[in-house]
């Protein structure tokens, strides 16, 4: 079976439709078909200041709507990043193997630093994309499920592991992005032009999975859409109204063509009404799922502990790997 690897950071509060939409979704499917290891990120969470507690939390949180979202630990490997140390160990190898400017040309890093201005931002944030990378070669992992704005850090992800291939001999698998095609980007409800965002979306702009449906029922209602009135999708012309039709796609596995024909003559306030209650249906279950798995931390940590073991047993043979052609002394 072909493997993949994919992680989430864990945030305060929940998971928003972005992550469910152009990641979570695709994991769910892919521990059908695939070798799969997901990871939630702690370590890459760091990069910008986090409070302890709520981070404990968040971390639990994203095991359990991961979960809730279908991943069976039985049929995938769950674990958390910090439990499995050689992606630390990794990702300062491979420091070693990632140029300056390259790292500097990253529009993630681009944009975060410039909000953040230079005396804001971590060094961690600058090298993120290298310990992306050793997340991701550790599993030698063939594809990378990700959402669209992550195909740059894919990208260098292969050019390192090639590289260093190329210098020491056959060690990475050089792995591909798999991107859907269908909702690789949700954009933010009130500015359809930038992606949804943790960081960056407005509070209207951004759906929680954990919120009360009744508040993100008003965000849908409330999206901001185009001018004219007819329902059809059309990226360019009408990105508020296209955005709606992929969530609405997305949620309910009814194509879009679909829908144009069934908001034909009608107008966007149609659409978005029932994209609120086609999200409240949906949503309900998740969240109830979700709140089941929260009721015993305990056999949370347990599931992660079992997913920790079983990611190590990939990650310490590709370090051991990795050590050796670096060139370091083995412990005598
Ligand atoms: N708007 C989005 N549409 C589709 N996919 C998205 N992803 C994130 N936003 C969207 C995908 O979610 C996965 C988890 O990513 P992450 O935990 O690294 O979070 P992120 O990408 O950093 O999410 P945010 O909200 O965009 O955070 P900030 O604002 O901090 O950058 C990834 O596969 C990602 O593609």
């Amino acid at each position: 079976r072909s493997r993949v690897l994919s992680g989430i950071q864990p945030t305060a509060g929940s998971f928003h439709l972005g992550n469910y939409l152009g990641a979570v979704r695709q994991w769910v499917a892919l521990q059908e078909s695939h070798d799969a290891f997901f990871a939630i990120v702690d370590l890459h969470a760091i990069t910008i200041p986090q409070d302890p507690r709520a981070l404990r939390e968040a971390t639990r949180l994203a095991a359990a709507q991961l979960l809730g979202a279908g991943l069976d630990p039985e049929r995938c490997t769950l674990f958390v990043q910090s439990h499995v140390p050689e992606h630390t160990q990794l990702a300062w190898v491979l420091n070693g193997f990632t140029g300056f400017g390259e790292a500097a040309r990253m529009t993630q890093f681009k944009d975060k630093s410039a909000k953040q201005g230079t005396e804001g931002t971590t060094v961690g944030l600058f090298t993120y994309p290298v310990l992306q990378a050793a997340d991701i070669l550790l599993y030698q992992a063939d594809e990378v499920p990700v959402g669209e704005d992550q195909r740059q850090h894919i990208e260098l992800t292969r050019d390192v592991a090639a590289r260093f291939n190329a210098r020491l001999g056959d060690t990475f698998a050089v792995p591909a992005p798999r991107i859907l095609k269908e909702a690789a980007k949700i954009y933010d409800l009130q500015d359809p032009a930038v992606k949804m965002s943790k960081s960056a979306s407005s509070p209207r702009g951004i759906v929680w999975l954990m919120d009360e449906p009744k508040a993100s029922g008003k965000k849908f209602r409330s999206a901001v859409t185009d001018t004219g009135t007819e329902v059809r999708y059309d990226p360019e012309g009408k990105p508020g109204v296209s955005n709606l039709l992929v969530i609405y796609s997305a949620l309910t596995g009814i194509g879009v063509a679909e829908l144009e024909e069934k908001f034909a003559g009608r107008l966007y306030g149609a659409l978005k009404t029932e994209l609120a209650d086609v999200f409240a249906e949906w949503v309900a279950p998740f969240r109830a799922r979700t709140e089941e798995f929260l009721k015993d931390p305990a056999e949370l940590d347990r599931v992660l502990a079992l997913g920790a073991d079983k990611a190590r047993a990939v990650a310490t043979a590709t370090l051991a790997d990795v050590y050796g052609k670096v060139g370091f002394l083995p412990v005598g």
